[in-house]
């Protein structure tokens, strides 16, 4: 388990402190990011003063409000969507059944999942559709507890001629199939697959706890995937069956609208190939700017990353200033999936408006791209652009 596995909530509650002006308490080591005594938050000129996300709790979808940046998103304000809203579900009776080309087909209740060995794992994601239009407010990180899908596979004995596992959710709707002019509707259920090698990560989770309280109908519950290092839409939520299979699964989110069409050059040549969306993209964001009142501001922002290459800096830039290295928190840098916090002591600014913006640079020297760079990227899926924001002083 990671050093930081506990919420600061956790923290609070066994200071004896939760509830008491949460923001004023001064928790050692818990300085960054939440408001150190004093502080206080400078306003964005480039959000109307009236966005207001997550101000409704219980709304099907939510942003998380990204000013009140954390190191685990608490659960109530993680951000939240879905294609077909919430179905019905009853943990007592809820099912988990694995069926197809395995040895011995299993099912499961949520207790029987819970009986097993649990497994935690720190993961940060965001929806592929997380753009400036939300405030970047798609995305969030939380510490999630299961079994790994791995245990549960090892168990049914996937058979060798199998080739993709497909996750189906409890929730369905009706989707239109096209096929020259023939053209009709039916109702299905949602699914996302992983090819077999993808699905052998000992990471990926069959969840039922975030930040160490169960999921809420919101977050899956009983039982979500959790697979780190990718987009928001691979974690199938309320997950009632793990289908093995030969053939690639096509379903609408796995094959037709979760993809993304990108020229590349290759050879001199300008190629057009459309992709599936999976691991996450590098991407850094400015997420709010603190100041002590007396001259002293800092900048404090996240980074996500798919975690098969490190993020090795973040950098942040002042107007037409040179880019200079922010300081990376070394918690969260220390934990593979978990969103990457950041900081940037900026002394003094000059009185009047200012730019800023972060970018990220990973082990391989891949810098986050700006906007203009992303031009030949022919959807609003993973817009993984740096983010200006600007501020008065
Ligand atoms: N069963 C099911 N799982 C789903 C979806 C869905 O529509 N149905 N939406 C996906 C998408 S697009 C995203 S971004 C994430 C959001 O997860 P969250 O609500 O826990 O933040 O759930 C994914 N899992
Ligand atoms: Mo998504």
């Amino acid at each position: 388990m990671s050093p930081h596995a506990t919420t600061r909530r956790d923290l609070l509650k066994q200071l004896g402190l939760a509830g008491v002006g949460l923001s004023l308490v001064n928790v050692p080591g818990w300085a960054l990011p939440v408001l150190a005594q004093g502080e206080t938050l400078v306003a964005f000129t480039d959000i109307p003063p009236t966005f207001n996300p997550g101000a409704n709790p219980t709304a099907i979808s939510r942003q998380y409000d990204i000013r009140k940046l954390e190191p685990f998103t608490p659960r109530d304000q993680f951000f939240t969507t879905q294609h077909y809203g919430h179905p019905d579900t009853d943990p007592a009776t809820f099912k988990l059944k694995i069926t197809g080309l395995v040895n011995k087909p299993a099912t499961y209740s949520v207790d029987d999942i819970k009986m097993m060995r649990a497994t935690d794992v720190v993961a940060g994601f965001e929806c592929s559709g997380n753009s400036p239009r939300s405030v970047q407010g798609l995305a969030s990180n939380g510490k999630w507890t299961g079994v790994p899908l791995k245990v549960l596979l090892d168990r049914a004995g996937v058979q060798p001629q199998a080739r993709e596992l497909v996750f189906f959710g409890a929730d369905h709707g009706t989707e239109e199939i096209e096929w020259r002019t023939q053209k009709f509707t039916h109702e299905q259920q949602f699914g996302r697959s992983l090819n077999r090698e993808q699905a052998a990560s000992p990471d990926i989770l069959v969840a039922y706890a975030l930040n160490g309280e169960p999921l809420t109908k919101h977050q899956g519950s009983p039982l979500r995937l959790v697979v780190p290092g990718w987009y928001g839409v691979a974690n199938v939520k309320w997950l009632t069956n793990i289908h093995v299979q030969e053939d690639a699964y096509l379903g609408r989110f796995q094959a037709r609208w979760y993809r993304t069409l990108r020229g590349e050059m290759i050879d001199g040549e300008m190629k057009w190939k459309e992709s599936a969306v999976t691991r996450l993209r590098l991407k850094s964001v400015i997420a709010r700017v603190t100041t002590n009142g007396s001259g002293g501001y800092t900048i404090h922002g996240f980074a996500l990353n798919n975690a098969q290459v490190p993020i090795k800096a973040i950098e942040v830039k002042v107007d037409d200033g040179p880019w200079q290295a922010a300081t990376l928190d070394k918690a969260t840098l220390a934990n593979k999936y978990s969103w990457k916090l950041f900081s940037y002591a900026w002394s003094n600014p000059a009185k009047g408006e200012h730019t800023i913006v972060s970018r990220a640079i990973d082990a391989n020297g891949q810098i986050q791209p700006t906007l203009q760079e992303l031009e030949t990227k022919n959807s609003f899926l993973e817009d993984n652009s740096q983010f200006p924001r600007k501020l008065t002083i």
